[in-house]
């Protein structure tokens, strides 16, 4: 009998999927209208469960599998995951550090560019035949340099580290902040956000959130100031949204670049009209490239643990 998997949300590789479907009896609890009874009809089968890194897994989910032997994250963020409830039970969870680096770095940078540069406005502008009628320059206000801007990161991991690479390229100068120093890099590192805030004109967060919430608030904001700029390609639940609609609405910082937010799917709507807002649906790492190296993570990680095996990079056992 093939061994029965629990996966909580969709997965897009259709070669994942297939190597999924011929190894495993696949449970998709996603497209189970009632997810309790098909839970309770099949909870105590289940021997592996895939989730996103935004999705987790609640411990009330955990505590209904009792044959679980392995969280495969299918992401980087283990913050909707209690990892110390997971090491109680010795359940080993694994994440796909390293797949997705490169697309979440470029996302962060596009989405620089086209906040700064306003690339959207003026999309807009000419794909709804407005230029014929409005030929002058003037029509578009002049937009903003990201070339040399002083780039603050706050979290230098992997993609922190990759944000800063690409954004040197560009001729910026590179300040971070993170938990410690990091001895290995020579960009320039402030103990304190608030000073990064001061110091920066892009603030870019690609930290973990699984301790740090609402630490980008009215007071960093206000430090970034009105010429600065905010990009989020981590978690939502860093930043206080509603300090941030506060802070776009009164030109407290000058725009903002967002593909996460704190209750995903549901985005302040105050944020919808805003010239120098751009918003992304929680895709950095929603490439093809990405999400097969994540998926193939995945399939290791299950194979190992169902094998008896520690799975490589568990981060619980
Ligand atoms: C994914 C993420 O969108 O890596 C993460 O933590 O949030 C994203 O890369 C998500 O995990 C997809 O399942």
């Amino acid at each position: 009998m093939k061994p029965n998997i629990l996966q909580l949300n969709p997965i897009l590789v259709p070669a994942i999927n297939d190597t999924l479907n011929a190894r495993y009896t696949m449970h998709r609890l996603f497209e189970q209208d009632d997810k309790e009874a098909y839970i309770r009809e099949h909870g105590a089968s289940i021997r592996g469960v895939i989730t996103g890194g935004h999705t987790g897994i609640s411990n009330e989910l955990i505590a209904k599998l009792p044959a679980l032997e392995v969280i495969a994250v299918n992401g980087v963020g283990t913050d909707a995951v209690d990892l110390e409830f997971a090491r109680s039970r010795g359940i080993p969870v694994t994440a796909t550090f390293g797949a997705l680096t490169e697309d979440v770095a470029d996302l962060a940078i596009g989405l620089i560019i086209t906040v700064l540069r306003e690339i959207c406005p003026g999309n807009e502008f000419v794909k709804a035949g407005k230029w014929p009628s409005n030929p002058s320059p003037a029509a578009i206000p002049l937009s903003r340099r990201f070339s040399g801007k002083r780039v603050g990161i706050v979290g230098l991991g992997k993609v922190g580290r990759a944000i800063a690479q690409r954004a040197s390229a560009f001729g910026c100068p590179i300040a971070y902040t993170d938990i410690r120093r990091m001895d290995d890099v020579e960009h320039r590192f402030v103990p304190d956000l608030l000073s990064l805030a001061r110091e920066s004109d892009i603030l870019v967060l690609a930290a973990a959130a699984d301790k740090a919430q609402g630490i980008v608030n009215a007071a960093v904001l206000d430090a970034l100031g009105k010429d600065g700029y905010l990009i989020n390609v981590a978690r939502g639940k860093l930043v206080a949204e509603h300090d941030l609609v506060d802070a776009l609405k009164g030109g407290v910082i000058a725009g903002a670049g967002l593909d996460v937010f704190v209750d995903e799917p549901n985005v302040p709507s105050e944020l919808f009209g805003m010239d120098r807002v751009v918003l992304q649906a929680h895709r950095a790492s929603a490439t093809v490239e990405s999400r097969t190296a994540m998926g193939e993570m995945v399939l290791a990680s299950i194979a190992k643990a169902l094998a008896g095996q520690r799975p490589e990079g568990s981060l619980t056992t």
